[in-house]
This record gives C-alpha cells, sequence and structure tokens, in this order.
C-alpha cells in the first residue's frame, strides 16, 4: 500500500481504509510528517470538490473527522526532539473554526520543544492580549483558513500594538491560503502554509538552528 492509495482513499472519504493504511505506512516505517503531508492534499482536492459543488458540507465535515481519526494514529509517532525551544501563543482566530491544521503545527512545535499555549478557535483579538500579557510568549501563532479571517489576523496584530505588547513578540501565521500578500496585510512578521516550515521559521526567529 503506497500514499498514492492513501490519497486516493482520503480524497474518497473511505475512512476504514484509509485508517487501515496508515497503520501499514507507520508499520513500514514511514515518516509521520509524510503521512500527514498527503492527507493535507487529500483535504485539499476535497476542498476543491467542495467548490465544484461535487461533495457538499457533510462531506466536509466527514473529511475534517478522518483527518482527526489520522492525526490521532500518527501524532503520538511525532520524534521528540531534546533542546528546549520558546513559547509559542497560538490560535485559530475570531470568526474560524478551523483547527486541524492547527493542531497539526501545535504536534509539530511540541515536538520541536516549544511551549505551545493553545487558545483553541475563533479567539477574539483581546483574548491574545490577555494570554500574551500573562505568558509573556516569544512568538503569538494564528491560523485561519477562511478569507475573512486574514481581517480579524490584522485586528489582533493591531490589538497587540494598542496593548504596547507588539515589540515583544513576533507573529507568524498559517493556514491554507497565507502567504506574502497576506502577511504584509495582516502585519504579521512570517508566514508558513504548512507545519514543518512553521516550525522552522519559529526557530529562525529564536536564532535557534537545525
Ligand atoms: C475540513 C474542513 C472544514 C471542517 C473543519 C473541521 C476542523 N475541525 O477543522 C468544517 C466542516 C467544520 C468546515 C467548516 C467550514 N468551512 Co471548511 N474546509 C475544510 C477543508 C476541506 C480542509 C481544511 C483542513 O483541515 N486542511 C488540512 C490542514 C492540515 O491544512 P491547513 O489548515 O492548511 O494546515 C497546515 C498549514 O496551513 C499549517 N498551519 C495551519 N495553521 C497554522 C498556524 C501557524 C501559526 C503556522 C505557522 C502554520 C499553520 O500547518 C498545517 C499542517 O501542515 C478545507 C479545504 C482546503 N482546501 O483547505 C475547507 C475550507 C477551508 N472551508 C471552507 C468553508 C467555506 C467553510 C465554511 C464557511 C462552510 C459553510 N458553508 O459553513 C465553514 C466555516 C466555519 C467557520 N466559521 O470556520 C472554504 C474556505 C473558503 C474561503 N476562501 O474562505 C474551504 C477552502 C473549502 C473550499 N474550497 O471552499 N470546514
Amino acid at each position: 500500500m503506497s500514499l498514492e492509495d492513501l490519497l486516493n482513499a482520503f480524497v474518497n472519504l473511505e475512512e476504514e481504509k484509509v485508517i487501515r493504511i496508515v497503520e501499514n505506512l507507520l508499520r513500514e516505517g514511514r515518516d509521520p510528517s509524510e503521512i500527514l503531508d498527503v492527507c493535507r492534499r487529500a483535504a485539499s482536492l476535497i476542498g476543491e470538490r467542495f467548490e465544484r459543488c461535487e461533495y457538499f458540507l457533510s462531506e466536509l465535515v466527514f473529511a475534517g473527522e478522518i483527518f482527526n481519526s489520522v492525526m490521532r494514529i500518527v501524532l503520538p509517532e511525532l520524534k521528540r526532539e531534546v533542546k528546549p525551544a520558546g513559547t509559542i501563543v497560538l490560535g485559530t482566530v475570531q470568526g474560524d473554526i478551523h483547527d486541524i491544521g492547527k493542531n497539526i503545527f501545535k504536534a509539530f512545535a511540541e515536538a520541536a520543544g516549544f511551549r505551545v499555549i493553545d487558545l483553541g478557535v475563533d479567539v477574539p483579538p483581546e483574548r491574545f492580549v490577555e494570554a500574551v500579557r500573562s505568558h509573556n510568549p516569544d512568538i503569538v501563532g494564528m491560523s485561519g483558513l477562511l478569507t475573512i479571517s486574514y481581517e480579524s489576523m490584522k485586528k489582533t496584530v493591531e490589538a497587540l500594538r494598542e496593548a504596547g505588547l507588539r515589540d515583544r513578540v513576533k507573529v507568524i501565521i498559517g493556514g491554507g491560503r497565507v502567504d506574502e500578500y497576506v502577511k504584509r496585510y495582516t502585519g504579521a512578521d512570517e508566514w508558513a502554509d504548512n507545519a514543518m516550515l512553521g516550525v522552522r521559521k519559529c526557530k529562525e526567529i529564536l536564532g535557534l538552528e537545525e
């Protein structure tokens, strides 16, 4: 069974088959992050089918459930690194409840030694501000998959600035469609559209080399 089989089974929403293939691939010694990457590609293809009205909301919900089942098996397999890193306050921004990608980034960051304070989903700017005050993190990570989330990210950066906290933290944004333009629009310092790149950028921010 190959990564290709996994992709096809996921896109066709065959949950039991997906689980079986993932378990087999792990047993064969496949890299867990490679498996997650294929699942992310599958989720993206499912999103395209949703846009073309070939899949409906129920299929989006089911895709999310399959992804969560895969994560329950794969995340514990991620290797823990030893070097202690910094603290990240993380959340999915106001108006957005997508959290699969956020949770993957969190797992990768924790595996790399970061302490992650996870604020959950639909997090208003003032909760980010409170968390920065109380946890004094090095980095604020914001996740968002909806186009309207960029507005919430921007508002959160502004709220940090108004609270006099903007210069104390670096801000990194993530989620399917963020890019350099969104980074500039929101006032963030960095962006990443996959968890591994996100962790690499967080390490760079703190001057920790691979
Ligand atoms: C699953 C899913 C859902 C599930 C979410 C379940 C959950 N618990 O998260 C449910 C069914 C609830 C859902 C709801 C909706 N969804 Co939806 N959903 C998806 C889908 C299919 C997959 C998203 C996903 O999990 N991808 C897999 C993860 C692993 O990828 P990722 O999030 O990009 O994460 C990676 C990186 O971005 C990065 N990362 C993520 N966060 C962070 C944070 C930091 C700090 C860093 C550094 C990195 C990082 O690391 C991750 C791992 O590599 C996408 C399609 C797509 N193309 O993405 C649509 C999609 C995002 N949804 C969409 C829509 C429209 C909706 C709804 C509005 C539908 C509706 N009519 O109600 C609602 C919105 C509800 C809300 N208020 O948020 C649209 C958004 C369109 C837009 N431009 O705004 C998409 C793109 C589908 C589409 N093509 O139309 N959805």
